[in-house]
């Protein structure tokens, strides 16, 4: 069995529709992944939908040849960037794990063909199926942008679950270290979970409070040089008052300017080389200001990269 993905309706950003992975040539790949963990003990979780929800809302962003005023000129600055939508790693009657399998089955695709994947999840548990498909492709630095620290080991007994996507990328070789951005309140984490993090020894938490008291630039300052960055941002690291569609909306997050100088600040330093953005709940979204969010910051991600001259001529 293989992977079968697929579009239905319309394409993010309108870019071009380009679902056979064997022949893809782009630089971006954007592909939804509506992983949700089957945690019975959990609240409902409707990330399946926010795939469709981020492109929706991306069709308000297609002004692509616009001044951009956040980029002092067009977002992919009139180069030559080619960006495509391959569509939704479809959802069958497999398992949970099997699913992931097909998802990693289908980054691995895109990198080989030398684009860079621009992902839609899912809950947070997308990532860990995504990071496996960077194996070979190290060492790659890991960025998180969470209100949570995603560090168990398991849940009930499931160990590829939203809870846990830190702790199993603190088991890839490929990954070098991490920065976790944003954390505030409460979650999943337990003082052993703390532990753990800190035993691992190569995790940045940078909490909520820290950020808003020195600002991003100092917090990238503080990231470790690296060859090649991936970011994962969770909707719920931003602030509820601009991504209010989660599961928990805790007070203090991150903020627009702090997420897009994050972004600019990584690609002075290395390679930017994915991104996910997960955990939007559409039917408790507001106004779909979330899914909204995170169309705009996908693009920005692009943006960012292209004016950094990491891609496109
Ligand atoms: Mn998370």
């Amino acid at each position: 069995m293989a992977e079968t993905v697929r579009l239905e309706g319309p394409a993010f950003a309108a870019f071009p529709v380009h679902s056979d992975l064997a022949t893809l040539a782009a630089d971006f790949a954007v592909v939804g992944l509506p992983i949700v963990t089957p945690y019975v003990r959990a609240l409902p979780c409707t990330s399946a939908s926010a795939p469709a929800a981020v492109r929706r809302d991306s069709q308000r962003y297609t002004r692509l040849s616009h001044y951009d005023f956040d980029f002092g000129g067009p977002l992919f600055a009139d180069k030559n960037v080619r960006c495509v939508d391959v569509g939704d790693v479809v959802r069958g009657v497999e398992g949970f794990l099997d699913y992931g399998r097909y998802a990693t089955s289908a980054i691995r695709k895109i990198l080989e063909r030398g684009a860079i994947p621009i992902v839609l999840g899912g809950d947070h548990a997308t990532t860990i199926p995504v990071l496996r498909a960077y194996e070979g492709r190290g060492p790659v630095y890991l960025v998180q942008i969470d209100a949570h620290l995603d560090w168990r080991n398991d849940r009930e007994g499931l160990k590829d679950g939203l809870s846990s996507p830190m702790r199993r990328a603190s088991e890839m070789p490929w990954i070098s270290g991490m920065a976790q951005i944003g954390l505030r309140g409460q979650g999943s984490a337990r003082q052993e979970e703390v532990d753990a993090a800190r035993a691992y020894g190569k995790s940045l938490v940078v909490l909520a409070e820290e950020l808003h008291d020195e600002g991003m630039k100092s917090v990238v300052a503080r990231i470790p040089d690296a060859p090649a960055y991936y970011l994962t941002i969770d909707a719920d690291g931003l602030d509820p008052s601009i991504a209010p569609g989660v599961t928990n909306p805790t007070p203090g997050g991150v903020t627009y300017y702090q997420l897009f100088n994050l972004m600019r600040g990584l690609a002075k330093k290395g390679k930017l080389v994915g991104v996910d953005f997960v955990e939007v709940m559409p039917d408790i979204d507001v106004a779909g200001m979330t899914s909204l969010f995170g169309a705009r910051i996908l693009l920005n991600f692009i943006g960012v990269a292209v004016h950094a001259d990491q891609i496109g001529n």
